[in-house]
């Protein structure tokens, strides 16, 4: 039987992660929470916004047990760590949280996949990718061998990381961006839609451009 999960967040990113679910039979999504009461009573494919996050405890006493965070990231500054507060939000509210993985994505068997993770569809992650928790590879993005995803990062739709890249805590990597074998980016760094990385990217830089380079420093979060 289909177990119950409630989703954080009535936007774009919710709407994806419950169509994997869905596709898994596993789920029954039965209601998302999000902050923007204008949102409350409308659905999401069909699924009720039920409230704001105080409905979350309402919801666990009732015996809702396990929650997604439909909360995603477009790489402006605080994004990715909201993400991380609700992660740690969930996880003291006693929430198992899921990971989805799209059936179309193609993970190789010794990928590690962490709790709360998203794989869009048409995702590739190849041989010994390490990923964190609550980590995004989205729709039709490359990561190759022997990456390292730290938690809470995003890998936007289209990014291509070539082998042994390494993606801080809570990084972003834009759409379509090309990160060059054996770089790092630091943590809460942003690299910006369409460049590409040859360097190394410091902790909390925002990157753009063909060769990337820092546009300014962002303010610390
Ligand atoms: O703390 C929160 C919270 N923070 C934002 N609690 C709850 N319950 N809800 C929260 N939200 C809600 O998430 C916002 O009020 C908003 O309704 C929703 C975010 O929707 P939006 O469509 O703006 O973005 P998204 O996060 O679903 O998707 C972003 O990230 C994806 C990965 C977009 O950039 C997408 O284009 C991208 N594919």
């Amino acid at each position: 039987m289909a177990k119950k999960i409630i989703g954080i967040g009535a936007g774009g990113h919710a709407k994806v992660v419950i169509d994997i679910l869905r596709l898994s039979g596993l789920w029954q999504v039965v209601g998302l929470v999000d902050q923007d009461a204008r949102l409350w009573g409308s659905k999401v494919l069909d699924v009720p916004v039920l409230g704001g996050d105080d409905f979350l405890s309402e919801l666990r006493g009732q015996g809702v047990g396990h929650a997604f965070i439909g909360v995603g990231a477009g790489g402006n500054p605080g994004d990715a760590r909201r993400r991380a507060e609700l992660f740690n939000q969930l996880s003291r509210a006693g929430f198992q949280m899921t990971s989805a993985v799209h059936p179309r994505a193609v993970l190789a068997s010794s990928v590690r996949v962490g709790q709360a993770s998203t794989i869009m569809a048409g995702a590739i992650i190849n041989p010994s990718v390490e990923m964190g928790c609550n980590v995004i590879i989205n729709t039709g993005a490359i990561v190759e061998h022997d990456c390292k995803i730290a938690d809470h990062a995003h890998v936007a739709t289209g990014a291509h990381l070539a082998g042994q890249v390494s993606v801080g805590e809570a990084a972003h990597i834009g759409i379509g961006a090309i990160i060059r074998q054996g770089i790092t980016i630091g943590q809460d760094a942003v690299v910006a839609a369409g460049a590409v990385v040859v360097k190394d990217v410091e902790p909390g830089v925002l990157v753009a451009g063909v060769p990337a380079a820092p546009l300014k420093l962002r303010s610390p979060l």
